[in-house]
């Protein structure tokens, strides 16, 4: 059934999709109807494994193809700054969409809902979605796998190995993914194939999509939307293109250096899929930069993001404290009666009034750009745990934070990078101390010698 898209193997990369990115998530009797994707995490229409793959089975079936966008009225504590940074992504997917005589519908409602009623509504034939760890997620699509009668495919087009097919389980950390995921890479790391114009066409009404009416639907919190970044397909690109210009080359010198713009600053672009994580690693490789900026980025942006897909996959409890590793719970509980010498609420980490300058500024960076540096969010999560009544008190507190004011929030890595600083999760036990035990510890010292703290927070104070 699932034959590669298209094979070119030669001196190229091959142009095709491996199998295994799909799986079937409902079985049902071959019906004739369109193919509909419904598109989630993978906002984009170019290099999209799943956009691919449903246009390859409408091919197949000669019939039309359509992509619904479900529009939920609250996600995960996101305000206007994520909603609206979405939207207009995905108001660009919708005209390349018409391009290729694709329909593209906004649903607003629960998923659960609106999928079966678009689907039993136009007689859908087949149901094609991208694949997601995340628990809101996966009760989505337990609700659409209920209600309908057609046949429902799964891509991972966020992963370059899918990542039912780099572990079968939850791995301890980097070091026991990383050879797993090097295994098969080559088996995934092929070239896309070009969307094609659809030859069948949508027979039914394309309604306009009203972009502003449908702001009337969404309950949530007005927080503004930034302008140093701007969203969409082509401006992902831009940003990849200068990334590879003028940052890579230096990436693996500077990248921990929060004084130092040496980030990409892909994350919300990954993260609302406007680009694939694959497009980047292949443009990375190709790069004529030294392998070690080369094999330092390919670590964060394979190895490590993959990792996270992999902890909230396999592990339920990816947000709490139950979801830590044995020790790191052990460790935490032998100190929870440590007097803690500082202990904030959650409205004073939120308006940034610590007794630290350096942690207030990265948690000013955070609700100001929407965008906090990599290294002072460990610096940041670690001083919540020491900082507070509990752990299970600093993850509520870290991941709120996290959620409501980061444009990457309420993503994989985020829970991941949270469970790692606060919880041991992907990581060691370390020398014991107060209040967090065995967990690796950071201090505002441990800063001063790694890079220059005045100079981060006049940055971030003149912002
Ligand atoms: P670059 O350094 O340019 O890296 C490129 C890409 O590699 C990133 O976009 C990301 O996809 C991946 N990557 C880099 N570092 C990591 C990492 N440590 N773990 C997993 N993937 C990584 N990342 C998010 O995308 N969303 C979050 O909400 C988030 N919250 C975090 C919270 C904490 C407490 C910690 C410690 C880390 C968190 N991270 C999160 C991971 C990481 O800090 C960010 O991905 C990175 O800073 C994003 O900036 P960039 O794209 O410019 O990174
Ligand atoms: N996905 C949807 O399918 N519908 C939404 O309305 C929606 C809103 C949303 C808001 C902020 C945000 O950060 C993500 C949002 N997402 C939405 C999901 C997102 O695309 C990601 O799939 C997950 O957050 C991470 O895997």
């Amino acid at each position: 059934m699932h034959l590669p898209i298209s094979q070119q193997v030669g001196n190229f990369r091959r142009i095709t999709m491996n199998p295994m990115r799909v799986r079937t998530l409902k079985e049902a009797p071959y019906k004739k109807g369109s193919v509909i994707l419904w598109m989630s995490r993978d906002q984009r229409v170019n290099d999209n494994w799943a956009l691919l793959f449903a246009q390859k089975l409408a091919n197949e079936r000669k019939v039309p193809l359509a992509v619904v966008f479900c529009l939920v009225p609250d996600f995960l504590g996101a305000a206007m700054k994520q909603y609206g940074f979405m939207l207009k992504g995905l108001h660009e997917v919708e005209e390349s969409l018409a391009k290729n005589n694709i329909p593209f519908f906004l649903l607003t409602g629960a998923p659960e809902n609106e999928i079966p009623k678009f689907i039993e509504k136009n007689k859908a034939g087949a149901l094609v979605k991208d694949f997601d760890p995340l628990r809101i997620k996966r009760q989505w699509t337990d609700g659409v796998v209920k209600k309908i009668g057609t046949l429902l495919y799964e891509v991972d087009a966020h992963n370059i190995v899918p990542c039912w097919a780099a572990s079968p389980k939850q791995e301890y950390g980097a070091y026991t993914i990383r050879p797993k995921i090097k295994r098969v890479l080559p088996e995934f790391f092929d070239e896309f194939p070009k969307l094609k114009k659809h030859p069948v066409l949508w027979q039914g009404k394309i309604p306009k999509t009203d972009w502003f009416g449908m702001l009337k639907t969404l309950r949530i919190d007005t927080l503004p939307e930034v302008d140093w970044i701007k969203p969409g397909e082509k401006q992902a690109l831009r940003i990849l293109k200068t990334f590879l210009d003028k940052k890579l080359p230096s990436y693996a010198l500077k990248r921990n250096d929060p004084a130092a713009d040496g980030q990409s600053n892909l994350s919300p672009y990954l993260h609302f899929g406007q680009i694939a994580a694959q497009r980047v690693a292949l443009e990375v490789e190709n790069a004529s930069v030294d392998k070690a900026s080369r094999d330092a980025f390919l670590e964060e942006l394979i190895v490590r993001r993959e990792l996270s897909d992999n902890f909230c996959f396999y592990n339920t409890q990816y947000d709490k404290f139950e979801g830590f590793p044995e020790w790191a719970r052990k460790t935490l509980n032998a100190h929870r009666k440590d007097r803690r010498v500082y202990s904030y609420t959650l409205k004073q980490f939120e308006y940034a009034k610590t007794h630290d300058e350096l942690w207030n500024a990265a948690q000013m960076e955070m609700v100001k750009r929407g965008k906090m540096h990599g290294y002072m969010r460990m610096y940041w999560a670690k001083k919540i745990l020491e900082w507070t009544e509990s752990p299970e008190k600093a993850m509520e507190i870290a991941i709120y934070l996290n959620d409501r004011y980061e444009l990457d929030g309420r993503d994989p890595n985020g829970y991941a990078g949270i469970a790692w600083s606060i919880g041991g999760v992907h990581d060691r036990a370390w020398d014991e101390r107060p209040i967090l035990g065995k967990i690796r510890y950071m201090s505002y010292n441990g800063c001063k010698s790694k890079f220059d703290v005045k100079r981060y927070i006049q940055a971030i104070t003149s912002l």
